[in-house]
């Protein structure tokens, strides 16, 4: 699963991707930078850590998910741009926005304003969809004299009808409500505007206390953030880490926010496997069941699926093992049908 971190030049883009996936790229002091990274980044799970904490196994691995960060968007090249259009392929979109003041580093609109910054970067994802759906129906019309199949037909009246006009209002695609078929058929075109999107404010130092802790919408998150104390976090060692949040007025790294509203957004859970060896997580999406979930591990898992044991990770933790969970009941047999829980710890019986 992979995010696209977006937004304007000197937001705290890079600096924010570098704390999040453990990275140490160029931030853009005095030029832009025209590199785009790739890099993959550890979700804190608080459950799975526990967990861990009661196996001590010899492998621990959290769930992780991947970003990658692009150089800054200009106001107004939203259309022509290459670096945007590495983003289509990714699954979810987080946009920095700058609403720290520094009079070292002139913000590329003039002045700092986070709400109009989050309209300008929509309206350039908007104008690179506009452009591709303006090109998929002038080609849909010159075949359509040749006669359209009735699978065309269809996508030439939802672009037409509802995707194009949605656009020319300056909408974005992720606000309209779609039929599953309609959202189907919109994947192949992977619209930037379409994608759900993780908005970041990126506050001065001294606001992180007071600043509002954020909204969720379904499509559209909030999280504010202060980019340069979460690095500073990062390079803390747990004890001093907690000392600072106090200090703080934090309860958590706001970063954890960050990776949790990214996993969200994405429809995804974890679910976990546990043994001396390994303590694991497994990313699934939500809605997930129990053979199929069984293949992410390994494909013999699903081929051969007989049943799964399943103990939710608070009655484990409770119970202190798999064994007991089971003298108590609690370690249930499931079907492959089944359909996962977060944070459910999994056991699958199999045979191939
Ligand atoms: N004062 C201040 N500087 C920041 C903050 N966030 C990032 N910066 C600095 O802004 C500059 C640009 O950051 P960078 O991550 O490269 O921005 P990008 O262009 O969006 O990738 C760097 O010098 C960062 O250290 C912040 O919250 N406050
Ligand atoms: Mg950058």
């Amino acid at each position: 699963m992979q995010l696209g971190i977006l937004g304007l030049a000197k937001a705290g883009k890079t600096l924010l991707f570098n704390t999040l996936t453990a990275s140490e790229k160029d931030t853009d002091k005095f030029s832009a930078s025209k590199k785009t990274h790739l890099a993959t980044a550890r979700v804190p799970d608080p459950r799975l850590e526990r967990l861990r904490d009661l196996y001590n196994p010899k492998r621990y691995v959290p769930a992780t998910v991947d970003y990658i960060d692009i150089p800054g968007i200009q106001k107004g090249e939203g259309s022509q741009s290459l670096d945007l259009a590495q983003l289509r392929t990714v699954d979810a979109l987080v946009h920095v926005v700058r609403a720290f003041e520094d009079p070292e580093l002139p913000h590329p609109e003039g002045s700092v304003n986070p709400e109009r910054d989050i309209a300008t970067i929509d309206l350039e994802l908007i104008y690179a969809d506009h452009e591709l759906v303006e090109r998929r129906l002038a080609r849909l019309a010159k075949s359509a004299k040749g006669g359209l199949s009735p699978d065309e037909a269809h996508e030439q009246r939802l672009l037409a009808e509802v995707i194009l006009p949605t656009l020319e209002q300056e909408t974005p695609i992720r606000e309209v409500e779609l039929s599953a078929d309609d959202e189907k058929r919109l994947r192949g075109y992977q619209l930037l505007s379409a994608k759900p999107i993780l908005i970041v404010i990126n506050v001065a130092e001294e606001d992180v206390a007071t600043a509002e802790p954020g909204e969720s919408g379904s499509q559209s998150h909030r999280v504010t953030i202060s980019a340069p104390i979460e690095k500073e976090i990062s390079q803390l060692s747990p004890e001093e880490q907690r000392e600072f949040l106090d200090d703080l007025g934090l309860e958590e790294p706001s970063l954890n926010r960050v990776l949790r509203a990214s996993f969200e957004l994405l429809g995804l859970i974890a679910f976990f496997t546990v043994g001396e060896d390994e303590v694991r997580a497994w990313t699934i999406r939500r809605g997930t069941r129990a053979r199929e979930a069984a293949g992410v591990i390994h494909s013999d898992l699903a081929r051969g699926f007989i049943r799964a044991e399943v103990v939710s990770w608070e009655d484990l933790l409770d119970l202190g093992s798999l064994a007991s969970a089971r003298d108590k009941g609690l370690l249930r047999l499931e079907g492959k049908d089944y359909e996962i829980a977060d944070g459910d710890v999994t056991h699958v019986r199999f045979n191939v």
